[in-house]
């Protein structure tokens, strides 16, 4: 097999990204087929599901209020990415087994909050909406991609403006928004003391003025989305009775650039899907950008996983193709969104499941997950990145099915199964264990497992 740390890792050559060319060291992890995808920017390819799913939620969120940007540099500085969004020096993100980077202070942005520093300090207009390419090493299954699309939002109100009637201002704005019948369910306290607290420099009428406006704007959104999903429907099916009702909860969740936050989740497909994390940001960020007077909140959407439930489209790997069968069904829905109807799938090709199982290698770790060949800490991302280097998309999923220590020599040991299956024909079985073995061979020449 090909030699990857001489390929990626010794040899440090300066790269290019999107015409910019970057000095890399011993940091930089980022495969082939990631930095192939640094030019796609399917949200700005016409016609392009990720592309009308932005469309359809910037609608929601119109000019002046908000001020978007869709062309921003998907390489940042680990300052933006996380110290500047308060992330500590040790969260788990930071990580190489979790993020792209090209040298120890440049990276592929994990998330559109990079720019949130930015665009506060820029202060341009009371709100602004960032859609845009991001990266991070994560599992494989039909809902993860390394690369996938962001939609960051923020609002912010001045209390220069406003005095002591901040919270009744923001008050207004809520009533102004949009009404929607959508179920909601949110069983969640405006706060929580440890889960959830206010901050300190805000009064509670305030903050929860501006989580009422938050969660409104949202909730719209997804009403937004699938009332043109209900539209897409009418005209095709006559089993429009048949229709379930959306489900959408709040579930709170934790984020070190807001307090406090939530994350909503859709019922997609028999299960939850979340599909964007918010919440009231930390003053910290808004002082740091040189507007301490100003309160306010702020979103990150998956766009992939909002363009799933507007199209029905079943696996995230999808977005990426080029086969005429997939790009043809949205043309002209750009320029006409009562043109938008659902995807209809080409036939499924059947799946070819293969099973590895190997020890982990030595009992002892080097810190950073190091270059160090063989004895390196174990790290499930660095499986998933080589399935992915080998497999690309002709894998749909892998699944840990099996793990044990063994009671003596106190070594663990895991079967995972990689579903080998191609969107667009069908794997013939010795194809796949062509790929099989590959995987096999990598994952003892990098990661010094032994294969059982
Ligand atoms: C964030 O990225 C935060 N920056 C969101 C945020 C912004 C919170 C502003 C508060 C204020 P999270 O890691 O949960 O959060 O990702 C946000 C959304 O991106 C998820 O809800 C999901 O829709 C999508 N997403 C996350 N990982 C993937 C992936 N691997 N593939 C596709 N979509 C993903
Ligand atoms: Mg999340």
């Amino acid at each position: 097999g090909r030699c990857w740390r001489a390929a990626y890792s010794s040899d440090h050559k300066p790269i290019t990204i999107n015409q910019k060319t970057y000095r890399t060291d011993e940091w930089f992890n980022i495969s082939p087929t990631v930095l192939s995808l640094t030019p796609r920017k399917l949200h700005l390819q016409k016609d392009h599901p990720v592309y009308i799913t932005r469309q359809i939620i910037e609608s929601v969120f119109p000019a002046p209020t908000f001020k978007t940007y869709n062309t921003l540099d998907p390489v940042v500085t680990t300052h933006e990415n996380f110290d500047s969004l308060g992330f500590p020096p040790d969260h788990p993100g930071r990580a190489k087994t979790d993020t792209y980077y090209i040298n120890s202070e440049t990276l592929l942005r994990t998330h559109t909050s990079a720019h949130e520093a930015a665009l506060f300090r820029a202060g341009e207009s009371p709100g602004y909406l960032i859609s845009a390419d991001v990266y991070r090493r994560d599992e494989i299954d039909k809902s993860h991609y390394p690369v996938f699309h962001q939609m960051e939002g923020a609002r912010v109100w001045s209390r220069a403006d406003h005095g002591e009637n901040l919270a009744t201002a923001i008050w207004a704005d809520v009533e102004h928004l949009p009404k929607h019948d959508m179920n909601v369910e949110d069983p969640n306290p405006a706060f929580h003391a440890e889960r959830n607290p206010l901050q300190e420099r805000h009064k509670e009428e305030e903050a929860a003025a501006v989580a009422a406006h938050l969660k409104k704007s949202l909730e719209l959104m997804v009403y937004e989305i699938f009332t043109r999903v209900r539209a897409s429907h009418a005209k095709t099916a006559e089993k429009k009775e048949k229709e379930e009702p959306l489900k959408v909860r709040w579930v709170e969740a934790y984020f070190p650039f807001t307090t406090p936050s939530w994350e909503l989740e859709v019922f997609y497909q028999g299960d939850w899907l979340e599909v964007l994390g918010c919440g009231v940001s930390q003053q910290k960020i808004l002082d740091d950008a040189g507007v301490p007077e100003k309160i306010g909140w702020a979103f990150g959407i998956g766009l992939e996983r909002i363009a799933m439930l507007l199209f029905q489209i079943p696996d995230i790997r999808l977005f990426w193709s080029s086969d005429e069968r997939f790009l043809s069904q949205f043309k002209g829905v750009s320029d006409d969104l009562t043109k938008l109807k659902p995807f209809v799938p080409f036939s499924k090709h059947p799946a070819c499941y293969k099973d590895v199982s190997f020890w982990l290698g030595g009992t002892t770790s080097s810190a950073a997950g190091g270059n160090d060949r063989g004895v390196q800490q174990w790290h499930e991302n660095d499986l998933m990145e080589i399935v992915r280097e080998v497999g690309g998309d002709n894998v749909e999923d892998v699944v840990l099915t099996d793990s044990f220590q063994h009671p003596k020599t106190g070594k663990r040991s895991l079967c995972y199964r990689i579903n080998y299956r191609s969107l667009e024909r069908t794997l013939r079985n010795e194809e796949a264990n062509e790929l099989h073995e590959k995987v096999r061979g990598l994952l003892v020449e990098r990661l010094g497992v032994e294969l059982r």
